[in-house]
């Protein structure tokens, strides 16, 4: 059975992109609720909401597993839908933590994500639990999403923006940030051109997908090898943009089914 995967657009095809490379065996339905994006503007009662529905409907694909592939449904239906179904739900907010918490040397770290998932506050406790002595930079990046969805990855606005949200970080002195919303990988050259080659860049989509590696292999649930892996793609919105766009994200061609 395949894996379930879901984001509020296009942005959790960063997380896809991670296990086609980390678990290539595995097949994967994805689901990219691009027509009700963006989710980090939105009240935690409608986040919640959109969040179940896009569950139930991969439940409906008869999955092994969902990854919830965005930090603003994470961040905001965590203790929810954490029990709620009997198929492991993987969220993607804890892995960065923890990673970031490992990688900072001078115990200063930034976190970057939506305004939903910023005012959570969800990877503040998760990083002060493993370690209280950290100090944490936080910064909400609303105009990131529209960007990354817009295919403006690297041009000069996206840069100019990343500057103006990203300056006052880089002052704090963070050496660790992380990427705490799954479409800033996509934006990985332009804000390391900000913040310099100092400071590591953490990125929830990574970190996700090595989690749900060791869980495929401590559940036993891995693929057989020998059967190629499926990718079946549904968007709630424009087929043609999730197609072009999300195959430039994916480097591959995708075909999507509306
Ligand atoms: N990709 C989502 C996340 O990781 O938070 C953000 C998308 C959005 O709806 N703003």
């Amino acid at each position: 059975r395949p894996i379930g995967v879901f984001d509020s657009g296009l942005g959790g095809l960063t997380v896809l992109k991670e296990l086609k490379c980390l678990i290539p065996t595995e097949s994967v339905v994805y689901f990219g609720d691009s027509g009700r994006a963006p989710y980090g503007t939105k009240s935690k009662d409608t986040i919640v909401k959109y969040t179940f529905q896009d569950i139930r409907f991969l439940l409906n694909q008869d999955i092994k597993m969902i990854v919830i592939a965005c930090n603003t449904a994470s961040a905001c239906s965590l203790k929810l839908v954490k029990d709620s179904f009997d198929i492991p739900v993987i969220e993607v907010t804890e892995p960065g933590a923890i990673t970031a918490v490992n990688e900072t040397k001078n115990k200063k770290i930034g976190v970057i994500g939506t305004v939903a998932t910023i005012s959570s506050g969800v990877y503040e406790r998760a990083i002060n639990r493993l370690d209280s002595s950290i100090e944490i930079v936080q910064k909400a990046c609303p105009l990131f999403v529209p960007l990354v969805e817009e295919g403006w990855w690297e041009n000069d606005i996206a840069f100019r923006i990343a500057e103006e949200y990203l300056e006052p970080l880089k002052k704090e002195g963070i050496d660790t940030l992380v990427m705490g919303c799954t479409h800033y990988p996509m934006l990985y050259n332009t804000i390391s051109k900000v913040m310099g080659d100092k400071v590591k860049l953490v990125s929830s989509a990574l970190e996700v997908t090595k989690v749900v590696r060791n869980i495929l292999g401590e559940m036993d649930i891995m693929r057989d090898e020998r059967i190629n892996p499926v990718y079946r793609y549904y968007t709630s919105d424009s087929v043609e943009k999730f197609e072009s766009l999300g195959s430039a994200i994916l480097e591959s061609d995708i075909h999507s089914a509306e």
